[in-house]
């Protein structure tokens, strides 16, 4: 696996499969990693720690960072390029230029500015990698959701591909941000998963879902379209640390 760190050494060629991660490597972003190297001849990874999308600057300075780690997560998954950027190399002095997504849901109006950051950098990405396909985690529903809507809507010649939440054996679905729970916290963060799966065979999954929280404050719990499917998503806040989880109800993603 070869590390490029700057935009002018990327000589790629082939069908390639790109996955945009910001590192912290876990069995979720693993998923991702095999799916891109079933499907592609070239499989590109981003590592990038995106500024322009974090709403709370102390989040952005507590995000786990080891690429020595991922380096080695990603070549065991079949990586062959590993792609991380310094800020400077994709925020250059005079940057200026954002794309602007659009309503983004609960999610969206929780995090004022992320997903214009999200969408901005994986629009960066695919013009500076052109893959032919690019992967994301259903995990991140209303993400998923933004990256379709920017390719349909600015004609990218790029298909998404949407790939199952991992979980971990308890139910919790894998986070970088798990790592900050407490085992109390930990504990009373399943009662999110539990009360989206009650939720999904209710006649009134919203309300079932909210009604199941077991205490837990949530931010939003809602219906999002991504492409032809229907997810049930949620987000809460345990502690200080804030989940978001989902389940498919409608049609099928890929
Ligand atoms: P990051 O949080 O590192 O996630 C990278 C990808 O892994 C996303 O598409 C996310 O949905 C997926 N993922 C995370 N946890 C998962 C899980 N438990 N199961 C399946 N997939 C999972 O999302 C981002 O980075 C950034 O916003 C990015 C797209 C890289 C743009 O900066």
């Amino acid at each position: 696996m070869k590390i490029v760190r700057g935009i002018g050494e990327l000589q790629l060629s082939g069908e390639i499969g790109l996955v945009p991660t910001m590192g912290a490597l876990h069995d979720g972003h693993v998923a991702l990693l095999r799916a891109a190297r079933t499907e592609n001849e070239l499989v590109v990874a981003s590592l990038f720690v995106n500024p322009a999308q974090f709403d709370e600057q102390a989040d952005l300075a507590a995000y786990p960072r080891d690429e020595e780690r991922d380096a080695a997560i990603a070549a065991a998954a079949g990586v062959d390029v590993l792609f991380a950027p310094s800020a400077e190399e994709l925020y250059p002095a005079g940057f200026a230029t954002w794309v602007d997504p659009g309503e983004a849901g609960g999610e969206g109006a929780s995090r004022p500015g992320h997903f214009r950051g999200v969408a901005t950098v994986c629009l960066k990405l695919f013009n500076i990698v052109r893959p032919r396909r690019a992967y994301f985690g259903q995990k991140d529903a209303q993400q998923a959701a933004v990256i379709r809507r920017l390719v349909r809507d600015l004609n990218l010649d790029v298909a998404i591909r949407v790939v199952p939440i991992v979980r971990d054996a308890d139910g919790l679905a894998l986070s970088s941000r798990n790592g900050r729970l407490s085992a109390e916290e930990r504990a009373q963060a399943l009662a999110l998963p539990r009360a989206l799966a009650e939720g999904a065979s209710a006649a009134d999954p919203v309300a079932a879902t909210r009604a199941a929280l077991n205490g837990l404050a949530p931010d939003y719990v809602e219906l999002v379209e991504i492409g032809g499917a229907t997810v049930l998503a949620a987000a809460v806040r345990v502690g200080s640390t804030r989940l978001i989880d989902n389940v498919l109800l409608k049609g099928e993603l890929s």
